[in-house]
């Protein structure tokens, strides 16, 4: 069989029975499995139905090859999880044929894979910028506030405004204005770690960044630093070189995690307040607030 396949130009691991190889299949992800139906403690029925059960890289067409071809049998196999099946003994021009049928399969469930991936990735990224979109904001903020809660740790939000954007809207145009955004977008990229904060825009000049595992100090020091990395350097637009600032709001938890009563819309609303405050008090500034009991606490 290995002989078959090969010839056909398939990449083949074979291994001696069902467990071995299910353990394969866990540790690297085999689009096609042939299989023996009759086999010692695990057989090909079996196999099939704990592949079907696994969470894997994509989709497993398989094979089963038996020795009886009484209908009820054959319809138990596919009923397991097979795709197809060949009567032993095997037809290599048969079995190629049958193969390379699941080939279109795999392919078409790959392409089908990677639309709906780039339309996940398209319905939670919003198209100027690259940054999250408040869909996606809205969605993963009480997810990483859960996180901290059940963990412990901080978490700190950061809201960011372009000041006198409009200005910029009005002086260079719409299109200049975009690319204020854009860049904005990425400044605020390079200020925080990769691999843990993120940048969602939450409205048209405002985004915000979360600040996972940070205490309020922490999340001061991010926005100080993107502020003066927004001022530091005019943003190059289509109708010439702008000089940007930007207020800046932070909310906090206590370094122990969220309380239990807190919730992210009472999260959102206070950087939003100290945001507002950065701006009563001259813009291009930050403020923030460390949220040690939650609101609804303290009116309760
Ligand atoms: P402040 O310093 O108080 O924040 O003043 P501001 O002018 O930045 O604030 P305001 O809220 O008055 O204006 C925000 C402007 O942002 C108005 C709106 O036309 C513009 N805007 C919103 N979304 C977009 C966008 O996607 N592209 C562009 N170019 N402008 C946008
Ligand atoms: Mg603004």
């Amino acid at each position: 069989m290995t002989r078959f396949l090969k010839k056909a130009g398939y990449e083949v691991d074979a291994v001696a029975n069902g467990s071995d190889a299910l353990d394969r299949m866990t540790s690297r992800y085999y689009p096609m499995l042939v299989t023996d139906w009759e086999m010692p403690e695990m057989d090909g029925v079996a196999l099939c139905k704990a592949v079907r059960n696994m969470q894997l890289d994509g989709y497993v067409y398989a094979l089963l090859l038996t020795a009886r071809d009484s209908k009820e049998h054959i319809i138990a196999g596919l009923e397991a999880g097979a795709d197809d099946y060949l009567i032993k003994p095997v037809h290599e021009a048969e079995l190629i044929a049958r193969l390379n049928a699941g080939r279109r399969i795999l392919d078409l469930e790959h392409s089908l894979r990677v639309a709906n991936h780039r339309n996940r990735i398209l319905s939670i990224t919003d198209a100027l910028t690259g940054a999250y979109n408040r869909r996606y904001l809205m969605e993963q903020l009480p997810r990483e506030l859960e996180r901290c809660r059940r963990y412990a740790y901080p978490l700190s939000v950061l809201m960011c405004d372009i000041d006198h954007f409009k200005q910029i809207n009005d002086e260079r145009g719409h299109a200049a204005g975009d690319d204020v955004l854009q860049q904005f977008a990425a400044r605020a990229q390079k200020s925080i770690r990769t691999n843990s904060d993120w940048v969602a825009r939450y409205g048209g000049e405002e985004f915000l960044i979360v600040l996972p595992e940070t205490t309020y100090a922490g999340a001061m020091h991010v926005a100080e630093k993107l502020r003066e990395l927004i001022s530091a350097s005019a943003f190059h637009t289509r109708s010439g070189d702008a000089p940007v600032t930007a207020s800046f709001g932070v909310a906090a938890t206590s370094p122990s995690g969220p309380d239990i009563m807190l919730k992210v819309e009472a999260m959102i609303r206070c950087a939003d307040e100290c945001l507002y405050r950065s701006k009563q008090e001259g813009r291009d500034r930050a403020s923030g607030h460390e949220i040690v009991v939650s609101p609804a606490l303290m009116t309760g």
